[in-house]
């Protein structure tokens, strides 16, 4: 391949800016961000943008039981395994626009900038978008690349339901009708190698200044709830010795949590969800749930903060009634050393600044790391703001890695 030939001379960031605003219409929120939540209207009107830009490439179209969906570009060898690229387009309800839609977004840029270099491509290469990855409607999340890379059954998510008591199984056929003429394909079809674009969700990048992140894994998570359990009484006549507050016991148990599960700056504990029954006023808490999310890098030392999460939650059980369970564990995951090296030379070769780091946050591509081969690039986004509706990134940036990821695509479409 000719210097000039190089697919990243091809890509354009104005264009690939524009894709991004047109996909961050869809479920705009009025601060500026993005609720487009897994299987809602909003995420079956972007399926559909990707389709109007699948047909315009002259891709084909792919969608498995999950509804994962996958655009393909053939190559010369097209019956082996693809190059894939890609990650989610569903979003927390007060998301921002790049979360998950800039990997999917890079992944067309860079299929567009391919076909227009001219270059000639072995393997196939595709754009994924992995069904519901944030689990903030159904829970817990990475639901589409679990089910793909046979994680987790499918069986096991089809009678999840959101808080309106509708049930992935339900939601799934009108999100499937969006890609009638899609051709279907089996769960675990094989891969190459998995390369997942995404702004950084924190600040290094930017505060180094730094145009990419060479990402070398996934930092460990234990995802838990915890239930108290309590007794519905009159706010105002119920005497405090036959008081059962649910709530009162919850926001204990809360602040003791912060207080105990802590220790170093790599250790992240955050309760972000909590349902109160019946929750209205003047009557006393019956039912609390909350959410626990743990992180940290050392995978032994975040299994030691879970024990000692269930272990002060039974300890507290002598003033309520209360229990704790795991609904997500994961370690911390390495990526493939040749696909690192290959993210690596292209940054080097295209001349941009760009470091190794490690991935505070969870994405699609710790489950295809359990598959195939699978890297990350990540590119900055302003003071780390994610998982916010004031989230953003520059054109520029996002540019930049969509031309690193069209030189790894090739490279890697083109090796084995
Ligand atoms: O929770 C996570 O780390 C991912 O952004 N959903
Ligand atoms: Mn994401
Ligand atoms: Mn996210």
């Amino acid at each position: 391949m000719s210097q000039n030939q190089k697919p990243s001379n091809f890509v354009d960031e104005n264009r690939l800016w524009q894709n991004q605003m047109l996909l961050a219409q869809i479920g705009a929120t009025p601060k500026g961000g993005v609720n487009r939540q897994a299987l809602s209207s909003e995420e079956i009107e972007a399926r559909k943008l990707l389709l109007s830009w699948s047909e315009r490439l002259r891709l084909i179209t792919f969608v498995d039981q999950i509804g994962n969906l996958f655009f393909r570009l053939n190559g010369t060898a097209s019956q082996m395994a693809p190059v894939m690229t890609g990650s989610h387009i569903d979003s927390q309800p007060t998301g921002g626009k790049f979360d998950g839609s800039y990997g999917v977004i890079a992944g067309f840029e860079a299929l567009e900038a391919i076909i227009a270099s001219g270059v000639t491509v072995k393997r196939p290469i595709e754009v994924a978008v992995w069904l519901n990855e944030e689990g903030s409607r159904f829970a817990p999340g990475m639901m589409g690349s679990e089910a793909y890379v046979g994680v987790r059954e499918l069986g096991d998510m089809l009678g999840i339901v959101d808080t309106e008591g509708v049930s992935v199984a339900a939601a799934l056929p009108a999100a499937l009708a969006a890609s009638p003429n899609a051709s279907f394909r089996e769960f675990k079809t094989p891969v190459f190698a998995f390369v997942e674009n995404h702004i950084e969700q924190g600040p290094v990048l930017e505060a180094e200044k730094l145009s990419i992140g060479v990402v070398t894994g996934i930092q460990g998570v234990r995802r838990m709830r915890v239930r108290v359990s309590g007794e519905e009484a009159h706010a105002g006549t119920t005497p405090p010795e036959a008081r059962r507050d649910a709530l009162q016991w919850a926001a204990a148990v809360v602040t003791r949590l912060y207080e105990e599960i802590t220790g170093d700056p790599d250790t992240k504990f955050t309760v972000g969800m909590m349902k109160i029954e019946p929750n209205v006023p003047s009557v006393l808490a019956s039912d609390v749930v909350f959410s626990v999310d743990i992180r940290h890098p050392n995978s032994t030392y975040l299994e030691e903060l879970a024990s000692k999460t269930e272990n002060i939650c039974e300890g507290m059980s002598d003033i309520c009634e209360i229990k704790a369970w795991r609904i997500a564990s994961s370690d911390t995951i390495a990526f493939d050393d040749n696909v690192i090296n290959e993210i690596e030379c292209a940054s080097k070769a295209l001349g941009v600044s760009h470091k190794k780091m490690l991935s505070a946050a969870g994405h699609d591509a710790r489950q295809l790391s359990y598959f195939c081969p699978t890297g990350m690039i990540f590119v900055p986004c302003e003071k780390g703001i994610s998982h916010n509706e004031a989230e953003n990134a520059t054109a520029c940036d996002l540019g930049v890695g969509a031309k690193v990821l069209a030189d790894v695509l090739v490279s890697l479409a083109n090796s084995g």
